[in-house]
């Protein structure tokens, strides 16, 4: 299968260096990875060790495949969305954190859409490597038409055929929410600690994540999708004793100074609480926490004051 992943990070990096084992990849990422993956190739380390040479650019405009992953920050889905609907996809299938991601794409692109969930550990160490931080899972789904169950088959088997564990569900809905439940524990708390994942299965941090996400399950209900307490909470604490070495993307950006997906994360709880006359305190704080750091840094954006 021909797959281009459009936002070559660390999560996008792995994917895609882990799919190149198997398909014809084409990585677009900024430079100087880009240039590197190039010239010598991706190398993975920490789980497997893996070296690849998919293709790399920093500029997909008019490009085609059957298959575009988009795994870059939710704040450049859209600017991401404008740069595929130049182009000529089968399918498009978001991997992101957040909520939001899979309508911006059905809005602009001129594709089957799918959301998706991935769980996976991965931290860009230089340019032309990754390292593989934690084995996760990937689920994905039909957004758009909504029962396009053969493209989430089809897309789930290309991952399995390339090592990755991946399966289609029929209830990506609900699986969105219980992968936010899992980033609104576990995102902003590492960042604000400067931690790895693996803390948050102790207290005194466990007991800040876990409300955190059980608080994203009863939003998740007001807002009309099942997902249970236990569920959510369980999800959380397993994604961060699996991925217990890793350093979050939210911890990542932090630490480098960077906007972070906060809105899309805890920010979205709240906004979801507040439409649905519930509250989420909880996340409300850690939002509150993350946005002040922002602002502080000068990385908020204006208008997101
Ligand atoms: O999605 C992640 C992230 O860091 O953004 C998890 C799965 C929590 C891994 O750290």
């Amino acid at each position: 299968m021909e797959i281009l992943v459009f936002g070559a990070g660390s999560l996008g990096s792995l994917v895609g260096g882990l799919l190149a084992r198997e398909h014809d990849v084409s990585l677009v990422g900024r430079d100087p990875h880009a240039t590197a993956v190039n010239d010598d190739g991706l190398r993975i380390t920490g789980v497997e060790s893996v070296d690849v040479r998919p293709a790399a650019t920093t500029d997909a405009t008019g490009t085609s495949a059957d298959l575009a992953l988009v795994t870059v920050k939710t704040y450049d889905t859209e600017a991401a969305a404008r740069t595929l609907a130049t182009g000529d996809y089968d399918a498009v299938c978001s991997l992101q954190n957040g909520m939001g991601n899979e309508d911006v794409l059905a809005d602009t692109v001129d594709a089957s859409v799918l959301a998706g969930t991935a769980t996976y550990g991965a931290r860009l160490v230089d340019p032309g490597h990754v390292e593989w931080t934690g084995r996760g899972t990937i689920t994905v789904g039909a957004w758009r038409p909504v029962d396009d169950a053969t493209t989430a088959d089809r897309v789930a088997a290309a991952f399995r055929a390339a090592g990755l564990d991946a399966a289609a569900t029929a209830d990506i809905r609900t699986r969105l929410w219980e992968k936010l439940a899992v980033n609104a524990a576990i995102n902003p708390v590492t960042a604000l600690s400067r931690v790895e994942n693996g803390a948050l299965t102790e207290r005194p941090l466990a007991a800040l994540a876990r409300p955190a996400a059980v608080e994203t399950a009863a939003v998740a209900r007001a807002a009309g999708t099942d997902l249970d307490d236990g569920t959510a909470r369980d999800a959380a604490e397993t994604v961060a004793r699996e991925t217990a070495r890793n350093r979050s993307s939210m911890l990542q950006d932090v630490t480098r100074g960077r906007r972070t997906e906060i809105d899309a994360i805890n920010g979205y709880v709240v906004d979801r609480a507040a439409a649905t006359g519930t509250s989420a305190p909880v996340n409300r704080t850690l939002a509150d926490l993350i946005r002040g750091w922002e602002a502080g840094v000068g990385v908020r954006p204006p208008g997101h004051e």
